[in-house]
């Protein structure tokens, strides 16, 4: 297992313009100037390719470990809430993988919405990290770009999207995190545990696309390949999720990446 602890090139999106950053910076003064002492709860978001692995990562090691147990509380995606969308159960993750054209963009509204909604919903824990599974982030800087790409979602949309990504993320700055993980395996290891996964919606995901997700992640989260002009920075931690690890019996790498965690949570607090 390797890691590396780097500054997260500072360009969360093209999109995030500096009065974010300014409206955090006020932010954080003036929790500073008004608690001194208090000691501020982190959040980490936990980012990677479809079916690397996160869930899972989540689920095994934040439990069952006792480097985490006590450490961090957990919120997975909210994965449910789009295959059950108002009174008629409807499934938007389906319908986006099924017709992308016509649901690209409502997708991703959805998707917005119910991080944000789940980002509140968490706000009250009190265990001293809070581990999200991706974040508005990985949603512009991943999802959104593929999807415009493949042109799922034309120029018209695009602009719609960002006239409210901005203002709507300055105005909530419990969004942006203190840190990322970045899960990170190859597209072939995503795509043989997609396959393994069988879940019923992703059925026609491709090869292609999860490499298309993948160079989107690198070029956001590794430092060696950023493009280092953008304003938000936020730390990473970047664990190679290359090798299957079988939670049931590899205590050791368990306890390993365990361990990474807690040290990138003891880095952070000191920033
Ligand atoms: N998985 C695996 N080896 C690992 C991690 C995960 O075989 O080291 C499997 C896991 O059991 C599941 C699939 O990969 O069947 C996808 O995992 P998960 O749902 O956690 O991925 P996510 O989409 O949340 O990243
Ligand atoms: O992600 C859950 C599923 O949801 C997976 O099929 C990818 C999809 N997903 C998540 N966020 C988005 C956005 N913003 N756009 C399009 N598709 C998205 P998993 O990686 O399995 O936990
Ligand atoms: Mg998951």
């Amino acid at each position: 297992l390797q890691s590396s602890v780097g500054i997260v090139h500072k360009n969360h999106a093209e999109s995030i313009t500096s009065f974010i950053k300014e409206s955090v910076d006020e932010e954080l003064k003036d929790s500073d100037s008004s608690k001194p002492s208090q000691k501020k709860r982190l959040t980490f978001c936990v980012e990677g390719n479809i079916s690397v692995g996160k869930s899972t990562f989540l689920q095994r090691i934040a439990n069952e470990t006792i480097e985490l147990r006590d450490l961090v509380e957990i919120v997975p995606e909210p994965v449910d809430k789009w295959q059950n969308v108002g009174p008629d159960h409807f499934n938007i993750l389906d319908a986006f993988y099924a017709e992308p054209h016509r649901y690209a963009y409502t997708f991703q509204n959805y998707v917005f919405v119910t991080r944000v909604m789940q980002e509140r919903e968490s706000q009250s824990g009190i265990k001293p990290l809070r581990l999200m599974e991706r974040s508005v982030f990985s949603d512009r800087m991943v999802f959104v770009r593929a999807v415009h790409e493949a042109n799922w979602m034309n120029e018209m949309e695009i602009s719609i999207y960002d006239s409210w990504f901005d203002p709507v993320v300055s105005s909530l700055p419990g969004l942006i995190p203190d840190g990322f993980i970045y899960l990170r395996a190859s597209p072939d290891t995503c795509h043989k545990r997609m396959m393994h996964r069988k879940r019923s919606e992703e059925g026609g995901v491709t090869l292609e696309y999860l490499q298309g997700l993948h160079e989107k992640h690198e070029s956001w989260l590794l430092p060696s390949k950023g493009s280092g002009s953008g304003v938000l920075s936020v730390p990473a931690l970047v664990l190679d999720c290359e090798p299957d690890i079988d939670f049931n019996r590899d205590i050791e790498a368990k306890q390993q990446y365990a361990r990474q965690v807690a040290e990138f949570f003891e880095f952070v607090k000191k920033k």
